[in-house]
């Protein structure tokens, strides 16, 4: 079988090679191929070999979705339909998605394409595809029953626009959208400028921020949720398997985070300041951008940002509302801190033996914690570091800068190794010899960092 980068590289390949004036003759054309993926490992798209240069997005545990040209058009094919998506290694869920996973994959075309995007519905009830932040002909906007009447199963539809600006936008139903949504229905859809020297970056990556509620022991998210929910994702994806944000020492950077969650998430980066520099209304002029180091994504926005990554190490990134960094969690659990559960630990185990008191001293040794769960779900927090438990789940991730990564290369390098006398260490009653013989070096963070 092939892996994913060689069934991505041969799709676009495959859509090079039909060049348009190739097919000018022939404007009836079936439909383009559904392209399906089947696992939740990140792929990595090539640069396109022909048309305008741009350099893909990488999409964190998702794709892209392969196109074809049709007499200069570029045609591609979403799928609605029922998905088994790997929210975490051993954790399932049964969602709702398009071509084999939730979310759905990314589309990426270029500033000035027209493009023509056939959806087929193979949900048990009508659907249809709002594409969020496009400026487009209102009959393409994909309200059901105000745009167009929904997409019955097993009917296709036929979405039909010139894309007339570069940006970050998403996609998702706008038919029993609540429902729909909820099970999973959403991606996002990039177009690149068509001035290949207009913001461009070395690395670009796409984050989807969404949420699902799904009680251990079972597969399908509860749909009438509104705030409680227990599984906080990243491209339906949660830590400890949310992949690396890898980056090589010195490359510019853009990270792309969409929120269509019911909650904003203040998505907070380590070891770096950056810029603002794009909204889904469009890009940030320059002596607009503004610096942050946590960056709040509304209901229904995205924002990008935008770093040099001079710093190297291991850089956490993640959601700053502390519960969003959890796994499947009760929170009507009572607070137990400062708690003597002796007896009650002694009454307990006459019933159940492997009871254990949990939560005197706080929840972190929970995130060492082994014991039996229910079937299909993960602990609360259990990604592990170099040194221990990160006591963290959910929207948390790792950005790793480090020296001599190749441009299209985004492996897992494994943990950083810190510099002697750059990591903290336990005081044991006098300092070391290197931290005797410290004294300030006058580094300054460069003005244009500054001050903008
Ligand atoms: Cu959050």
């Amino acid at each position: 079988m092939m892996n994913r980068r060689q069934l991505l590289g041969a799709g676009t390949a495959g859509a090079a090679l039909v060049s348009s004036q190739a097919w000018s003759q022939t404007s009836n054309m079936g439909l383009p191929e559904a392209a399906l993926m089947d696992s939740a490992a990140t792929a990595v798209t090539p640069r396109p070999s022909s048309g305008v240069d741009y350099n893909p997005v990488v999409t964190l545990n998702g794709w892209t979705l392969p196109y074809r040209m049709n007499n200069g058009v570029k045609e591609f094919h979403l799928v609605a339909e029922p998905v088994e998506r790997e929210l975490a290694d051993g954790m399932i869920a049964h969602l709702w998605g398009y071509n084999g996973q939730s979310t759905g994959p990314t589309i990426e075309a270029v500033e000035g394409d027209r493009v023509r995007i056939y959806v087929t519905n193979k949900l048990p009830e009508n659907t249809s595809v709002h594409w969020h932040g496009l400026i487009l002909p209102s009959g393409m906007d994909g309200v059901v029953g105000l745009s167009h009447p929904g997409i019955k199963p097993g009917k296709t539809f036929v979405y039909e626009f010139d894309l007339t600006k570069s940006g970050t936008f998403m996609y998702h139903p706008h038919a029993d959208e609540m429902v729909q949504m909820a099970m999973g229905m959403m991606g996002m859809f990039v177009v690149h400028p068509k001035d290949p020297t207009f913001m461009p970056v070395d690395r670009d990556f796409l984050i989807m921020l969404n949420a699902f509620d799904i009680d251990p022991g079972t597969y399908v998210p509860k749909i009438m949720t509104m705030n409680d929910f227990n599984l906080w994702t990243w491209n339906s994806r949660i830590f400890p398997d949310i992949d690396p944000l890898v980056v090589n020492k010195g490359d510019k950077v853009r990270v792309r985070v969409g929120n269509l969650t019911m909650t904003n998430h203040p998505i907070h980066m380590h070891g770096y300041d950056f810029k603002v520099t794009c909204t889904d209304g469009g890009w940030v002029p320059e002596s607009a951008q503004w610096p942050e180091v946590s960056i709040d994504i509304p209901v229904g926005a995205m924002r990008a940002y935008e770093f040099t990554a001079d710093h190297l190490g291991d850089w956490a990134i993640h959601c700053h509302k502390s519960h969003h960094t959890m796994n499947a969690m009760g929170h009507d659990v009572p607070t137990f801190i400062g708690v003597n559960k002796t007896q009650l630990t002694q009454k307990m185990r006459k019933f159940q033996p492997e009871y254990m008191p949990m939560g005197t001293a706080g929840m972190g040794d929970m995130g060492k914690m082994t014991m039996e769960l229910p079937e299909n779900t993960i602990p609360m927090m259990n990604g592990w570091g170099p040194h221990g438990p990160i006591e963290m789940g959910g929207m948390f991730s790792v950005v790793k800068v480090r020296e001599g990564i190749e441009a299209d290369d985004y492996e897992d390098p494994g943990w950083y190794k810190n510099p002697p006398g750059e990591q903290a260490y336990e005081w044991t009653g006098e300092l070391p010899e290197f931290a005797s013989n410290n004294s300030p070096k006058t580094i300054l963070t460069p003005k244009s960092t500054r001050e903008g």
